[in-house]
């Protein structure tokens, strides 16, 4: 197979253009493994249109993988070569396929996955409604403003809470013993509207919670799936673990394990990712933009609920009775009914009648306003 492969590419003249020596890239540290592959911190020297040393995550498969294992790796590379760059899709850099191990070469996309975000998130601000916090605004203060002298090695994370009375008080997110709240009581307000959570990683990465965040969020990854829509690549494994978060905010769809041309009949028996899974892809097998538009609407609900996990009082063998009797995921609370009527037609029954995700993007782009 291995052979056919680099044959055909030599025909193409695909191997030139992205084929790196091993001798390019160094192996660093693991950032993650799945079933089948491992993905590692490397850096690679003189990539395609890249001169010099480049950070780069690497995926390779697990020592002595099965011949059918190498051949669905070798044609994700294979899909690969043809995506093109987007912002919002990760981008790949090159491959080794010449001899094993075989390696794919991706951008590096530093903080790790959506739904590890969105689960900080709602880890901090669950401490601070457990406050019972009586606020009305919240305002994050980094710790480079707060007015303090102390070097960044010893700082803390703040933010500011701005009482009904008036009151400002400084709230140290990480150390539920410091807070202390002033004021007349009154009800918190949404979290979507008004909180703000801030910590700040080591390299002062900041979790933040904000409903223009979160919609932004949802923004960045209908406009890298519509651009995978327009090249009629059907994700597959489309979820909040597989769109990846750079220092920047800027989110990339990652893994493409599963990916495919076209709409897709799976024939083959392989775990997969049941809960994000349209009626038509659990009942008949059939892939198409429109079973990615579904497992949007999923990730779009998983943003609203800050990283649940969806259906969990449901067994994989009622899903999809549940789903035939017109069940869906219920609205979460902070997700604004316009918002809620979005997942709604991504979990239509009749796949045609859901939205592209070109019509998504357009429908969440903050509105263009023209002046005479
Ligand atoms: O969710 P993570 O922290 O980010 O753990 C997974 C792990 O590898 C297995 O997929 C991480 N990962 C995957 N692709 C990349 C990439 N291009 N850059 C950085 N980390 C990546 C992912």
């Amino acid at each position: 197979y291995v052979d056919k492969y680099v044959e055909k590419s030599q025909v193409l003249g695909l191997a030139d253009i992205f084929e790196v020596p091993h001798s390019a890239i160094q192996i660093g540290r693991m950032l993650g493994e799945g079933a089948f592959g491992e993905v590692h911190e490397a850096t690679a020297v003189n990539l395609r249109r890249m001169r010099g040393t480049t950070i780069v995550a690497v995926k390779q498969l697990k020592p002595n993988p099965k011949a059918d294992e190498v051949a669905e790796f070798l044609a994700e590379i294979e899909m690969l070569k043809g995506v093109g760059t987007h912002h919002n899709v990760v981008c790949f850099l090159g491959c080794c396929t010449i001899k094993p191990p075989y390696l794919m070469i991706m951008e590096y996309v530093g903080k790790g996955n959506l739904l590890s975000y969105l689960r900080t998130v709602r880890q901090e601000a669950g401490k601070l409604k457990n406050r019972n916090a009586n606020y009305t605004t919240c305002r994050p203060i980094s710790s480079r403003t707060n007015g303090t002298s102390s070097p960044k090695s010893q700082s803390v994370n703040y933010i500011e809470l701005k009482a009904s009375s008036q009151t400002i008080e400084l709230v140290q997110v990480q150390d539920d013993s410091s807070a202390s709240m002033n004021g007349p009581r009154q009800p918190p307000p949404s979290f979507a509207e008004t909180t703000y959570t801030i910590v700040e990683d080591e390299d002062a990465f900041e979790y933040i919670l904000d409903n223009k965040e979160l919609h932004n969020f949802a923004l960045q990854i209908a406009n890298g799936m519509r651009f995978l829509e327009e090249q009629e690549i059907t994700h597959r494994d489309l979820a909040a673990r597989n769109v990846l978060i750079d220092s920047n905010k800027t989110l990339k769809i990652s893994d493409f394990g599963l990916s495919r041309h076209g709409i897709y009949t799976n024939t083959r028996t392989r775990k997969l990712p049941l809960r994000w899974l349209s009626i038509e892809a659990i009942r008949d097998n059939v892939y198409s933009s429109k079973s990615d538009i579904w497992a949007y609407g999923v990730v779009l609900w998983e943003i609203g609920t800050l990283g649940a996990s969806p259906y969990p009082t449901i067994s994989n063998s009622e899903l999809i009775p549940f789903l035939m009797a017109g069940n869906r995921l219920q609205r979460p609370e902070i997700c604004t009914p316009q918002v809620y009527t979005i997942m709604l037609q991504c979990w239509l029954e009749d796949p045609e009648e859901r939205p592209t995700f070109d019509a998504l993007y357009r429908v969440l782009s903050p509105k263009t306003t023209y002046v005479d």
